[in-house]
């Protein structure tokens, strides 16, 4: 590279490159005698509410390299990296489409900010949604479905349908699970059911039996598997941070309002409520072969259906677990997993988290992690579930082990099965 170069930089996300993006690199070459062309990482476009680009990262940067337009080609990943940048590669030029005009005038202070016109016609969203839409439609009432719908609108292409649907999302009462996800799956509709799929394990089999027979996706709705925070927690762990894990101990609980027994019927108890959640990092963490399990319950009814409380221990080969879950007692929220070498923390309300520490011995060593979570992790299982749909893989963070394991539960809290009352 010769000094007196003159040097451009632009960024950009180039999600299913297109002629529009093209367009934009030839005439922001032309500008100068080098090209820099930032492209977004998937962390930074997630912060910037970009959470559906259809190609990854490398193969973002892939496509654009193939252009042939760049000279170099560099990642971003965070507010104010364009400045860094300027001063750094010693930049002449920032360009960018004329969609951004005013936004990045304050770059005026280090370099000459070029607005390029936009190519109309053209877009990534465009390219995105114009294939398969996915139209779901809800079935069951609960709390979750306004939240759902109020998710959902974050994704490109889902719509949420009362007719002519091409998958379900289920809330109905997890007794109503096992018919309502069958029935949908044949009648060729892909599922999203929350969490538990079903009360016994031999209908779980035979709901996944069936999805794959029938070429369909079901994925068990627990939207913390999909909180990025939660994520990194999990890669942490396997990646030895706190050494091997010796205990998981967390705790999800709600204060509801409702208390006659004629409601109960209709609610969901607290372990059809919490234990799936619960159960979450218990089995992801220390796998679902634990050798021992007591359930410890207080029920809130005379027919010994509903839990106030529930408590359960979990012994494992090398491990211990503990999980606690209640409509009816308040408890901190919080988990813990506990290692060899040190332990996670995870404040209160862990489940919907941004937030977590690895804490040791020596406090020095101690360690923060945050990632903006967006929708409690709602819209990334959405576009995780649209994912899977399009390229027929599933992309579910929960694997089929796991929602055998939570249902096997569920159905030993229905059978009383090594359950103790209180
Ligand atoms: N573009 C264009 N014409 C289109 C579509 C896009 O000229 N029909 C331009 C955009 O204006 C932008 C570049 O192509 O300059 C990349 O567009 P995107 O992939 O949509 O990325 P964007 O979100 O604009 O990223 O912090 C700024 C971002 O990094 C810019």
């Amino acid at each position: 590279m010769v000094n007196n170069m003159k040097k451009v930089i632009t960024y950009g996300t180039f999600d299913l490159i297109h002629y529009g993006h093209i367009r934009l690199l030839e005439r922001a070459k032309a500008l100068g005698d080098y090209l820099i062309v930032g492209v977004t990482s998937d962390d930074y476009d997630r912060s910037r509410g970009k959470i559906n680009n259809r190609q990854s990262f490398m193969e973002r940067v892939e496509s654009v390299k193939a252009t042939g337009i760049p000279d170099e080609v560099i990642v971003e990943e965070y507010d104010g990296q364009k400045v860094d940048d300027i001063k750094h590669f010693e930049i002449d030029v920032f360009a960018i489409g004329s969609d951004w005009k005013g936004k990045f005038d304050y770059l005026n202070q280090w370099c000459e900010v070029v607005y390029l016109e936009r190519t109309s016609g053209i877009s990534s969203s465009q390219l995105r949604t114009d294939d398969n839409q996915l139209n779901i439609n809800i079935i069951g009432s609960n709390i979750a479905r306004v939240k759902f719908e109020n998710e959902s609108t974050f994704v490109n292409g889902v719509n949420i349908v009362k007719n002519d649907e091409n998958a379900s999302y289920i809330i109905s009462h997890p007794n109503n699970h096992y018919i309502d996800i069958c029935s949908s799956l044949n009648s060729d509709k892909h599922v999203i059911c929350k969490s538990p799929l079903a009360t016994k394990v031999e209908d779980a089999e035979r709901i996944f039996h069936l999805a794959k027979s029938m070429n369909k996706i079901i994925f068990d709705d627990i939207k913390t598997a999909y909180s990025i925070a939660y994520t990194r927690m999990l890669l942490l762990i396997k990646s030895e941070q706190i050494g091997q894990v010796i205990s998981v101990d967390c705790t999800c609980t709600s204060l509801n309002s409702f208390t006659d027994d004629k409601n109960l019927e209709s609610e969901w108890c607290s372990m059809y409520s919490w234990g799936p959640i619960a159960l979450l990092p218990v089995f992801q963490i220390l796998g679902t072969r634990y050798t021992k399990k007591q359930i410890i319950t207080k029920y809130l009814d005379k027919s010994k259906k509903f839990d106030a409380f529930s408590r359960i221990n979990f012994v494992y080969k090398n491990a211990v677990a503990s999980i606690k879950v209640a409509k009816f007692a308040k408890s901190e929220g919080e988990l813990i997993v506990t290692g060899t070498k040190g332990y996670i923390y995870v404040p209160a309300p862990w489940w919907k988290t941004d937030y977590f520490e690895v804490r040791y011995e020596n406090a020095q060593n101690n360690k923060k992690f945050f990632y903006q979570l967006e929708g409690e992790g709602i819209r990334n299982e959405i576009v995780a579930f649209r994912k899977s749909i399009l390229t027929n893989k599933n992309f579910s963070n929960v694997d089929e082990d796991v929602s055998l394991a939570i249902v096997k539960i569920i159905e030993d809290y229905d059978q009383k099965k090594d359950l103790v009352e209180i």
